[in-house]
């Protein structure tokens, strides 16, 4: 195996976790059932092709039907030998209405799910909020524009970590409020219609979003909860273009304005980087010390979706230029994204058109994670999401896309020799979740762009589920570089 001769220093810690993920809005369906409440990915979807949410109308009504079929796509999983089951609990499932009133049938619907991989040996990781906001705290108050949510968010963690405290392997409070607070965009911003001028709302947003993190983070701790508690930062690694000093500053501005927004509020010093803070000064208040110090530190680990890399570089008229004009695409971070580098080679095979921002740039993946470890210095990192969606032309032949599944199986594979590599480095790597368990509705961009490790056939209602062959290389590589020598020794496989 020239894999082993040629890497026989690689080798998974023994208590490495591997995994896959998913989604309540992308996966479950049952929209109607059992006592849930509608979440603003309802309305969005349901606008239907006016504002292209979504492409060919598609909608989580249906979804995989996961909320019914959870048992055997547990059992699925468990039968690759998958450890951790990554999924998030619908909020507006537990509180139909965002708050008060608790729906018990949901309580025991995440009862079973959770039993489930228990029994499974599956250790189920939770992360409580990826997007799907009940609608009523957007109707209340404009949802995560307003520090009000703090308090609601805070309660809807107690009733969630008071009840599967000390079942669940791995809490996140939030997915990418980095996503959540700057993409996909209503028409008039993604909040409801507000006199807010739309360039203040991420940042007002993502205020909200830390706090009511940090202090779901301390209720955690207090309550015991067995398992660590991050939550999910997101972005590719940011590369120069050139060597100018131009590009460094606007591949730190890129940082800033994007992972450092987030981290450098828990991971450094509970405040913002200084050029979010300046860009911000006229409309944010400023964290106060105790705010501070709840913010620092609130995280036990450093969790990164980490699909790929871009270069960037400076805008062409200038910083000024720039700074000034908030119509500009780049504003505030002012850095522009190629996936071409400068001597015209491409950055990596790329994606479906569905997925522009996403190649096969995995060489970059031991400096990614030097770069999260040396700038944030966590004790630990987990990717908590990484996966490649296959182009359309690919998706047109089942065999194409199952059998042969070849994109995907060489970004898994380089992937994760990626990690390998950073932890024979000394990057404390402690696991990885793959998105995602099956293919899924992919938000605005409806079922057609497809990142499942199981081929889901959405014209059949009973959504059945094949799986992959990426799901077997990725299963496969933990089995080659497992702990304690066997790969080195030649004695697994
Ligand atoms: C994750 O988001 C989500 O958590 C998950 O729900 C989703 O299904 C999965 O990834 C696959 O997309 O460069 O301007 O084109 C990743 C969020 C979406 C963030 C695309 C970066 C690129 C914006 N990413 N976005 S751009």
């Amino acid at each position: 195996n020239p894999a082993m001769t040629k890497n026989s220093s690689w080798s998974f810690p023994a208590d490495f976790w591997w995994g896959v993920a998913s989604a309540a809005y992308q996966v479950e369906g049952a929209v109607k059932d059992e006592g849930r409440g509608p979440s603003i990915w309802d309305v969005l979807t349901h606008r239907g092709g006016a504002v292209d949410y979504t492409i060919a109308n598609d909608t989580g009504d249906i979804g995989d039907n996961h909320y019914y079929l959870y048992k055997q796509d547990i059992a699925r999983i468990a039968a690759l030998g998958t450890q951790v089951y990554s999924f998030s609990i619908s909020w507006s499932r537990i509180m139909p209405f965002g708050r008060d009133l608790i729906n018990e049938q949901a309580l025991a619907h995440y009862d079973d799910v959770i039993n489930t991989c228990i029994q499974y040996n599956v250790t189920p990781a939770v992360t409580l909020y990826h997007w799907d906001l009940p609608v009523y705290l957007m109707n209340l108050y404009g949802g995560w524009l307003s520090e009000s949510i703090v308090d609601d968010f805070v309660e809807y963690a107690r009733v969630v970590f008071s009840r599967y405290g000390n079942q669940v392997g791995y809490w996140f409070t939030l997915n990418e409020p980095i996503v959540f607070c700057s993409e996909y965009p209503y028409p008039d911003g993604f909040f409801k219609k507000t006199s807010i001028p739309a360039h203040q709302q991420p940042y007002l947003c993502g205020q909200s979003a830390l706090l009511a993190h940090a202090k779901a983070y301390h209720l955690g701790k207090s309550l015991n909860l067995t398992g660590p508690i991050s939550f999910k930062t997101n972005g590719g690694y940011k590369i120069p273009l050139t060597d100018s000093s131009a590009d460094a500053l606007a591949v730190q501005r890129a940082w800033d304005f994007n992972e450092g927004w987030f981290a450098n509020p828990v991971f450094i010093n509970g405040d913002y980087p200084s050029t979010l803070k300046a860009y911000t000064s006229t409309f944010l208040r400023n964290f106060t010390s105790e705010e501070q110090s709840l913010l620092k530190g609130s995280a036990d680990l450093f969790a990164h979706d980490a699909y790929t890399s871009q270069f960037f570089f400076a805008p062409d008229a200038g910083i000024d230029a720039c700074i000034t004009n908030s119509s500009h695409p780049h504003y505030p971070s002012c850095a522009n994204t190629s996936y071409t580098g400068p001597t015209g080679w491409n950055i990596g095979y790329a994606a479906d058109p569905g997925s522009p921002w996403l190649h096969i740039a995995t060489d970059w993946v031991p400096a990614f994670l030097r770069y999260i470890h040396d700038t944030w210095k966590p004790s630990s990192i987990a990717i908590t999401e990484f996966g490649f969606s296959v182009p359309f032309e690919q998706m047109k032949t089942l065999s194409a896309d199952i059998q042969s599944d070849l994109p995907r199986r060489v970004y898994y594979r380089a992937y994760m020799e990626g990690v390998l590599t950073a932890i024979a480095e000394g990057v404390p790597v402690v696991g990885t979740l793959a998105w995602s368990i099956v293919d899924n509705l992919e938000w605005s961009e409806g079922f057609g762009v497809r990142f499942g490790l199981q081929y889901v056939n959405f014209s059949d209602p009973a959504r059945p589920r094949r799986y992959k062959a990426s799901f077997f290389e990725y299963a496969s590589i933990f089995k080659e570089y497992a702990a304690t020598g066997h790969a080195a020794n030649g004695t697994m496989r």
